[in-house]
């Protein structure tokens, strides 16, 4: 096949996505003339040199480029070594995908504290049992005492979890004591999460820590300060907050959008300005406005990852994943989209134009141009939301476009927190280990595999984590899903308990005795700390070894993009998982850092990284892994 031929195949419709709704619309908007990010990837030809991270732009003598075919045969100008290159480029982006986990949970715990004040009154504190047991999971002394006075110390004590400039993180405790004992040996242990950035930082500049093996440790700590950290902050107190999810049905894909509707999609990360939104498009004098111009009422509903938070706490329909957002507003129903922080693509704002929908930011820290921007503000939210329903309702007065809603919609079950899990496989002990335990010690259920992270037009759109998942079930391996890939699979129909027969005939027979889905979804990305807290609990409830490191799991993110994804890899790295990621990865193999990650690391006690892209060589990897691990536990018959 010529290279244009194979150009042609590449490009069509089918070739860029495998989700229908979104195909559907990627062709309108071709018909329309109307340039998406999915064709927009397809013609970006992304540096080769960069690819594999063997540039340098730090200072300006350079910047430098190494040749990734020969990685030794030069230095930059400063002498910088390949591996020194690397390294402080992946240190980079690790310190920036930490802190924007952290500074979304520094946000919440501010949100916490200012309900605890008093100033903030239309949010509360929803779950208190959850309040007093993640108190007393760090060590505060609950009995006798009253719900905001438990708050207040959580807040303060949580709090440390970025300003602290010494000791050891507070949800570091909730880690197996072993796995504890390595950070701390290896001097790892993170303290504050604002001193970790900023001295992962410091030691990336032009001349400073140039040994890669000594980098990785601060990219380590910066990363666990994401992990048991900022992300873990913002799932405890938004659960706390908002309430902890339980299984909830939901729809999924475009088809939640309807045409007799105001439709409003709510797309971004934090949950408080999404909490609000709920709270305000119930309000009578909003719904009749709204039928006032001919609309039956409001549909407010989710993307991404805010999407996935809101399906989870209170089924709120999901729109679709990272791959779908402006495709979704070639729909023209789209009345308003409402962002807040991460992951909001600025070729929003052009799309919007084109279809005359409000792209509203609501963020100090997150504007775009060409978008409207109404701030939130817990303190007074309806200032806000009231602003933002007044303009969608006006816009579905004058809707002149055509409408095309794609019929695509997929119920799925979500929700599975952490707590739920542990009560679903784990509350009650019938052997001598948990249930869960006993089920992966005889064997039922091979092995346990996170799968998660983005979409990226560098691959088909959903692809990978479909093949993926499936020949992981298949293979009696239960998934645990968080952020966009748990949308693909919940528009690709797994997330639910009639999914079992697709599970090998082991993991089939638990689902079909507890009634789950092989595949559980477990919310956004910072819920990924809930697989955290799943596999400490696994530890602790004995019979699969003494540390993370030693049980039978393993992690992937098939279709990655985000700085985002390379620190929450990074700490399941540094937690004991092998993680894989898909697409490629900003190493060259034949380099001594690549070693570490790859290697060296899982000598020293910790996980490992793996890289693939074909999604039955990734499941092929884990389950590998898996096996090793059942093997070392000896419990392989
Ligand atoms: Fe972003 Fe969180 Fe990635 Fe999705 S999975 S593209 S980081 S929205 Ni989190
Ligand atoms: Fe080049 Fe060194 Fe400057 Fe990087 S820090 S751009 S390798 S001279």
């Amino acid at each position: 096949m010529g290279k244009e031929n194979s150009e042609k195949k590449m490009v069509s419709v089918e070739d860029r996505t495998m989700c229908e709704a979104t195909q559907q619309m990627l062709t309108k908007a071709r018909r329309d003339g109307v340039k998406l990010d999915l064709d927009r990837g397809y013609e970006m030809k992304p540096c080769p040199i960069g690819a594999e991270s063997a540039c340098c732009k730090h200072c300006y003598m350079g910047p430098c480029r190494l040749n990734p075919r020969d990685p030794y045969k030069k230095v930059g100008v400063c002498g910088a070594t390949i591996d020194t290159i690397m390294a402080r480029n992946f240190g980079r982006n690790v310190a920036a995908g930490s802190a924007s986990h952290n500074d979304h949970g520094r946000h919440i715990l501010e949100l916490f504290r200012g309900i605890i004040d008093g100033k903030v009154k239309d949010f509360t504190i929803e779950d208190t049992l959850k309040l007093e047991r993640v108190g007393k999971s760090l060590g505060i002394d609950v009995e006798g005492k009253e719900v905001l006075e438990v708050a207040k110390e959580l807040c303060d004590e949580l709090e440390k979890t970025f300003s602290n400039v010494d000791g050891e993180m507070p949800f570091t405790k909730l880690a197996p004591e072993a796995t504890r004992e390595l950070w701390r040996k290896d001097g790892v242990m993170p303290r504050g999460a604002m001193l970790e950035i900023m001295e992962m930082m410091s030691r990336t500049h032009i001349g400073c820590d140039q040994d890669y093996d000594n980098l990785m440790k601060q990219i380590t700590r910066t990363a666990l300060a994401d992990g048991w950290g900022g992300s873990m902050v913002a799932t405890e107190l938004s659960d706390i907050m908002f309430g902890t999810p339980s299984p909830t049905l939901a729809d999924v894909n475009m088809g939640v959008l309807k045409e007799d509707h105001v439709n409003i999609i709510v797309h971004g990360h934090e949950p408080a300005m999404f909490e609000g939104m709920l709270a305000a498009v119930n309000d009578s004098f909003f719904i009749e406005e709204a039928k006032a111009k001919g609309a039956k009422g409001i549909n407010l509903v989710g993307m991404c990852c805010s999407g996935a938070e809101m399906m989870s706490r209170h089924g709120v329909p999901h729109a679709g994943n990272f791959g779908s957002t402006e495709a979704i507003i070639v729909t023209g129903a789209v009345d308003a989209m409402v962002v807040d922080i991460q992951c909001i693509k600025q070729g929003l704002a052009e799309v919007a134009k084109c279809y005359d929908t409000h792209l509203i930011t609501t963020n100090p820290r997150a504007k775009i141009e060409g978008a409207t921007h109404v701030e939130f503000d817990e303190i007074d939210p309806r200032k806000c939301t009231d602003e933002i329903l007044s303009k969608a309702i006006a816009r579905y007065g004058t809707r002149s476009m055509p409408i095309e809603i794609p019929k695509k919609i997929q119920a799925g079950v979500h929700g599975f927190s952490h707590e739920y899990i542990e009560y679903m496989l784990g509350g009650t002990f019938r052997g001598s280990y948990s249930p869960l335990n006993d089920n992966i010690i005889n064997g039922r259920i091979r092995g346990v595999a996170g799968v998660v992270g983005c979409t990226n037009p560098k691959v088909k759109q959903d692809s990978v984590h479909v093949a993926l998942v499936k020949e992981l079930i298949r293979n009696d391996v239960l998934v645990l899903q968080t952020g966009c890939s748990q949308i693909a699979l919940a528009k690709a129909g797994l997330l639910v308990p009639e999914a079992a027969p697709l599970a090998g005939p082991g993991l089939a027979e638990v689902c079909e005795t507890v009634g789950m889905p092989p595949v559980l979804g477990l919310g956004s990305c910072v819920d990924n700390t809930r697989i955290l807290i799943a596999a400490s609990a696994m530890v602790k409830a004995g019979g699969l070894g003494n540390s993370i490191a030693d049980l039978p799991v393993a992690g992937c993110a098939p279709e990655w993009m985000s700085e985002k994804a390379l620190a929450i890899g990074h700490y399941f790295v540094a937690s004991g998982v092998y993680t894989v990621f898909g697409v490629g990865f900003p190493t060259i193999k034949e380099t001594k850092f690549h070693d570490l990650m790859f290697n060296g690391l899982e000598k020293k006690g910790y996980g490992k990284w793996g890289m693939a892209s074909d999604p039955i060589e990734i499941a092929r990897m884990m389950i590998a892994h898996i096996d090793k691990k059942r093997k070392q536990l000896g419990i392989d018959k």
